[in-house]
């Protein structure tokens, strides 16, 4: 299967409610009117909903899927980028360009259960398959399950990676792992953590550290902290995303599970909410479902067929 068909069948939840409930050839008004329900059905959010009708009226364009898909689109893009794009006159289509990560760290956050852990080596095989040299990091050492299910991954994948034992201090593990980066000249070093509820004050606060234990190690860093939300909570992973980016300032978001749930929509509200990127998104769980994420081709394959 080709990564397009991929997407599309992980999206198939999503696509299904959105296009079967649009009359898509029918007077503009209605179709407009039942495009507004689905796209509040799957998770769109009201103001995003808003902003797409109003732009898809602004295009003038006779063909309304073909107008939405561009809407939406240009929606999953944030402001800066997307005023970018429309200045130049460029669709906002980067398809299948690889995802450049600013520098060398990336500090993986998320809340227990969404899939920071295998999005983690999922990345690691697909920068090494870009030729890169990765380095892993159990940083989750709240409990041992967590830092021998990367180590896990890391056999399986051929990727070195540094552990702590149950209960070390992650700051610390997160030091060690930057520091051998540099020394040992990795490109690419991801650092995994814990994932504990939001609500619980300490998980921030840890986070909070073991970024400026990556700092300290080598500064500038980590240039990249990446948020993995899920899909399947919708919405509520907002609120989550917000606490986070005021934490640790995120600078990329990974959306997964996406291939459970009808409510796919979701990304427009995180991206217009947190005016960060989506860097890739999770459509099932093999290495190949993890996709860099492409707006354009989002939007088709929510719309299409
Ligand atoms: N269907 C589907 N399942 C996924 C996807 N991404 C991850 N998963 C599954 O989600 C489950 C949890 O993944 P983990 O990587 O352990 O999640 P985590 O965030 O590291 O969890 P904690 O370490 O407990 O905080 C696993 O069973 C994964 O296979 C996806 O895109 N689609
Ligand atoms: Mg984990």
């Amino acid at each position: 299967m080709g990564w397009f068909d991929r997407l599309k069948a992980g999206l198939a939840k999503t696509r299904e409610a959105l296009s079967r409930a649009v009359p898509w050839g029918g007077r503009p008004e209605e179709v407009l009117e039942e495009l507004e329900m689905a796209l509040l059905q799957a998770d769109v959010g009201l103001e995003a909903t808003e902003k797409i009708l109003e732009e898809i009226r602004k295009s003038g364009k006779k063909d309304l899927k073909e107008a939405a898909k561009e809407a939406i689109a240009l929606l999953l893009e944030p402001d800066e980028r997307r005023a970018a794009l429309r200045k130049l006159g460029f669709r906002p289509d980067a398809r299948k360009r690889a995802v450049e990560p600013a520098g060398h760290v990336v500090m993986v956050v998320g809340v227990n259960g969404v899939g920071k852990t295998t999005t983690i080596a999922k990345l690691g095989q697909y920068y090494r398959n870009l030729g890169r040299s990765v380095l892993l990091c159990a940083a989750d050492t709240f409990r041992a399950a967590g830092s021998d299910q990367l180590a896990l991954w890391a056999e399986r994948l051929g990727l070195p990676v540094i552990k702590g034992a149950e209960g070390a201090d992650p700051a610390a593990l997160a030091f060690d792992a930057a520091q051998a980066r540099k020394a040992r000249g990795i490109d690419l070093l991801f650092v995994d953590t814990a994932g504990r509820l939001h609500t619980k004050h300490n998980l921030m606060e840890e986070l909070k550290k073991v970024k400026r234990a990556i700092a300290k190690a080598e500064e500038g860093e980590p240039k990249e902290v990446w948020l993995v939300l899920d899909a399947v909570t919708g919405q509520n992973g907002l609120e989550q995303a917000k606490k986070f980016h005021e934490a640790v300032g995120l600078t990329g978001v990974i959306v997964t599970k996406l291939d459970g749930t009808a409510k796919g929509g979701v990304l427009i509200p995180i991206v217009q909410t947190l005016q960060v990127p989506v860097k890739f998104i999770g459509v099932g769980e093999k290495p190949e479902d993890l996709q860099p994420f492409d707006a354009l081709a989002y939007a088709e394959a929510l719309l299409e067929g």
